[in-house]
């Protein structure tokens, strides 16, 4: 069946299933919130829905259920590879159900006839600084589709708010479709004279990504299928995910929504930490003068990064509380194709050094590594070095997963999102009345 008739199907159903939990248990209390998480980017605070992903503390994300380790197994692979393909997971994340080869082919076909870019955003493109920032020229070249939004076609038509979805899985599809040809149009501008790469129409949607990079290795190819899948979700609660969905929640299109996650997905906190590694690593390399550094000297490096008051960017996480799966999964890439490449040794030792050294700091409540200590470092090895071009790699990632959601929300008819802000005033002539967390 047709994906969009797959996802028809799913819809109602949910809103039956959604309605019916409201209309018996809608008062019941998921969380209370003290006045730390209030102030403290509402840590904790169980306030929001995502269908498509969930993450435990310990054990990692599971993408609809299935953990990496499974999905790597279970996904549809490209003819040869053995990484799963990207379209696989935006199938998984948008019915919850796993995909055939068939469904696979099926998205990887729809993308393709979807992939041609308006004149318009290229030319809009190419009118902006070489060298603005790849994240700042990515959310313009998303941005600037808005123009043939479908979604606000319809609304300004008329349309009724249970047909939301239907354009609203247009445009996403239409976007997705275009994403790796922006990105790879981005990269090429800034750093190889504007020599854009033609799309192989052969290619799936990730390897023909990794094509227009100009990346010629059929390693890259699967290297890239992997990363599209590692990093397209997280959840509802990081800042690119429910940026997305609180911008869409005014109903604006997923042009508006998604330009304005990958703003966020920009910042050094969270996607911008894979070129802050690599920034960092080489930094390093450049004080410790090459060669592989001992753990003594990468300890020191490390003490010093933290009393100059920086973090240690690939470390640490909101939720987490053991080693991201997600670096799991890279280091095992690089176990296979790159067991000796020096960087990777660095980063293997830094895996050793590193979260002794912040739990003896006593300030990270997780001083295990995330997805961006290791990302960057085999984009190196396949001569990608750039690295202020990494966090556009997970963008065209994450989109899948923000994008799933947005179809969802509209699908499921999930209203303005409004919460309620309190003064500092409010707060403290609200505390004598309140009790403590037991
Ligand atoms: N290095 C140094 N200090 C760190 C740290 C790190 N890697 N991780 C956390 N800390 C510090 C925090 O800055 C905070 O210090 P203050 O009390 O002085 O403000 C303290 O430890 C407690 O923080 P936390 O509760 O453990 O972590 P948060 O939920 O506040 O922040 C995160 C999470 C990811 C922003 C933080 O761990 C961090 O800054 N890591 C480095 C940047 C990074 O890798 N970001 C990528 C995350 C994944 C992604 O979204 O892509």
């Amino acid at each position: 069946m047709p994906l969009k008739d797959t996802l028809l199907g799913k819809i109602g159903p949910a809103r039956e299933e959604v309605g019916a939990l409201l209309k018996q248990h809608g008062n019941k209390l998921l969380s209370d919130v003290d006045v730390s998480q209030a102030y403290g980017g509402m840590r904790g605070v169980k306030c929001m829905v995502c269908e498509t992903s969930e993450l435990d503390p310990v054990e990692g994300i599971r993408f609809r259920g299935y953990s990496i380790p499974e999905l790597c197994e279970r996904l549809p692979k490209a003819k040869g590879g053995e990484q799963p393909l990207p379209e696989g997971i935006f199938y998984l994340l948008l019915t919850g159900d796993l995909p055939t080869e068939a469904n696979v082919q099926e998205v990887t076909e729809e993308w393709r006839r979807r992939s041609a870019i308006p004149p318009y955003v290229l030319q809009g493109l190419d009118a902006l600084p070489r060298d603005l920032h790849p994240m700042t020229q990515f959310s313009i070249g998303i941005l600037l589709q808005q123009r043939d939004s479908l979604f606000v076609q319809r609304y300004q038509a008329g349309m009724g708010k249970y047909d939301y979805w239907d354009p609203m899985y247009e445009d996403c599809m239409n976007l997705l479709a275009r994403l790796p040809a922006i990105a790879a149009h981005v990269y090429r501008r800034s750093y190889h004279n504007n020599q854009q790469v033609a799309p192989d129409p052969r290619l799936d949607w990730g390897g023909n990504f990794a094509h227009m990079m100009g990346v010629a290795n059929d390693q890259y190819k699967e290297l890239m299928r992997l990363y599209l899948v590692l990093h397209c979700d997280h959840e509802g609660g990081n800042v690119s995910a429910h940026t997305t969905h609180l911008v869409g929640s005014a109903l604006s299109d997923c042009f508006y929504s998604l330009s304005a996650g990958m703003d966020g997905l920009a910042g050094p906190l969270h996607g911008l930490a894979n070129q802050e590694v690599l920034r960092w690593l080489t930094q390093m390399r450049e004080k410790l003068g090459g060669g592989l550094p001992t753990k003594e000297q990468l300890t020191q490096f490390c003490n010093d990064t933290l009393a100059s008051g920086q973090v240690i960017p690939g470390y640490g996480h909101a939720v987490l509380r053991k080693t991201d799966p997600r670096y799991t999964a890279q280091r095992e890439f690089c176990l296979k194709y790159l067991p000796d490449d020096e960087l990777f040794k660095i980063v293997s030792t830094l895996y050793e050094v590193v979260p002794p050294t912040l739990e003896k700091h006593g300030k990270a409540k997780n001083p295990w590594p995330n997805v961006d200590a290791h990302s960057g470092v085999i984009q190196v090895y396949y001569g990608v070095t750039e690295y202020d071009f990494y966090t556009v790699l997970f963008g065209v990632s994450r989109a899948m997963g923000v994008l799933a959601s947005l179809i969802w929300d509209r699908a499921l008819g999930l209203p303005l999102e409004r919460p309620k802000s309190l003064t500092t005033a409010r707060i403290k002539s609200l505390v004598p009345n309140l009790s403590p967390r037991t």
